[in-house]
């Protein structure tokens, strides 16, 4: 085998282990029920619309504040063109809960791809988590929006 198609041959192998998730990877899916309107969050999406920071606590985690970051749903919302009063947000494991469009609209809340400069995969709660800034907003630290800080979130569906 030539050099050339070693290498050739390795990179196939590592695109097909999917080492490298590509940047054109939906990381999760905002739609409205009829899936008319369909958007794939993809990270080049969210390097367009761009990421937000803060420091708060994870629900269901060790209580210590952490850096998360990722784009304010809201912006997402915009970008899919869709406006409803109610979102279902819908995880990898099956759990859902409705979300208020005010959560999104009002209270910042962010899909979360990082946690501590570190991108989250599917085994620690990612690629996306449904974050509020509990620690700005004190009001946000309750168990309502605990439990809608969905983690391995699949989808957001319009209601
Ligand atoms: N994907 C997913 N996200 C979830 C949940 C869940 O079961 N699955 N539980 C929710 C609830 S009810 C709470 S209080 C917080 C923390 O859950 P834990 O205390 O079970 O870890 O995560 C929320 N996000
Ligand atoms: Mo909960």
């Amino acid at each position: 085998m030539s050099i050339l198609s070693k290498i050739a041959a390795g990179l196939a192998i590592t695109v097909a282990l999917g080492a490298v998730p590509a940047l054109a990877d939906p990381l999760f899916t905002i739609r409205t029920a009829d899936s008319a309107r369909t958007l794939d969050v993809t990270a080049d999406m969210m390097a367009r619309v761009g990421s937000v920071t803060y420091r708060t606590i994870l629900p269901g985690t060790d209580g210590a504040v952490h850096e998360v970051k990722g784009p304010l749903i809201q912006k997402l919302l915009d970008e899919a063109g869709i406006d409803a009063a109610n979102y279902m947000a819908v995880a990898l494991d099956n759990y859902e809960i409705e979300v208020p469009a005010e959560d999104f609209k009002a209270h910042g809340a962010i899909a979360a791809v990082e946690v501590d400069g570190k991108a989250l995969t599917v085994r620690d709660k990612g690629p996306a988590w449904i974050v509020y800034p509990a620690t700005d907003n004190p009001a946000l630290a309750d168990p309502l929006y605990e439990s809608r800080s969905v983690w391995q979130l699949k989808e957001l569906v319009a209601q």
